[in-house]
């Protein structure tokens, strides 16, 4: 067994709803959900500037090699409705992408992990760092939140307050 952080991502649709069932999804197929962040509203990052995200970051433990895993992502990704037309970062119900697994590096056409560029975004490393502040980048060397501290981005990421409660809010 062995322990990967996802960052879940959505900008189109019921975003919260499909966070939730993007979650249910993983913990029955691709391993025991371990931790969870909040949920985060997050400006956009070279996507359409008028579809902000709802981003979140999970810790699962699983038993999947790092292909395996990212064969059922990449299934429930389109069974909940992710088109895929070629264009660059069109909006998606439901993005799942593995930023660590483990302390491997994995570099190959169809999986790179740590996620290349997780270190430069800070919807990335605002919801991770709540669950893996400690955790160590197997290639920069650097935990989590040092790599927050460093990070440059500016674009929002603020905690998601939906604007209706819910009935268990009373
Ligand atoms: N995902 C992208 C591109 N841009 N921006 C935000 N805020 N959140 C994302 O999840 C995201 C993005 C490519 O997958
Ligand atoms: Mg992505
Ligand atoms: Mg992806």
């Amino acid at each position: 067994m062995e322990e990967a952080y996802l960052l879940l991502g959505s900008n189109l649709g019921d975003r919260a709803e499909l966070l939730k069932q993007a979650l249910a999804l993983i913990q029955a197929r691709a391993g025991r959900v371990r931790l969870s962040s909040s949920v985060y509203e997050t400006e956009p990052w070279e996507a359409s500037p008028d579809l902000p995200f709802l981003n979140m970051a999970v810790c699962i433990e699983t038993g999947l090699e790092p292909l395996q895993l990212i064969g059922v992502l990449l299934d429930i990704e389109s069974e909940m409705g992710r088109e895929r037309d070629g264009s660059f970062n069109a909006p998606r119900t439901i993005d799942i992408d593995i930023m660590l697994f483990g302390n491997r590096i994995i570099d190959k056409p169809a999986l790179r992990i740590p996620h290349p560029r997780m270190h430069l975004r800070r919807f990335v490393l605002l919801p991770l760092d709540e669950i893996a502040h400690a955790v160590v980048h197997p290639v920069l060397g650097k935990t989590v939140g040092q790599l927050l501290d460093l990070c440059i981005d500016k674009l929002a990421v603020d905690i998601y307050k939906p604007l209706k409660s819910s009935a268990s809010d009373q």
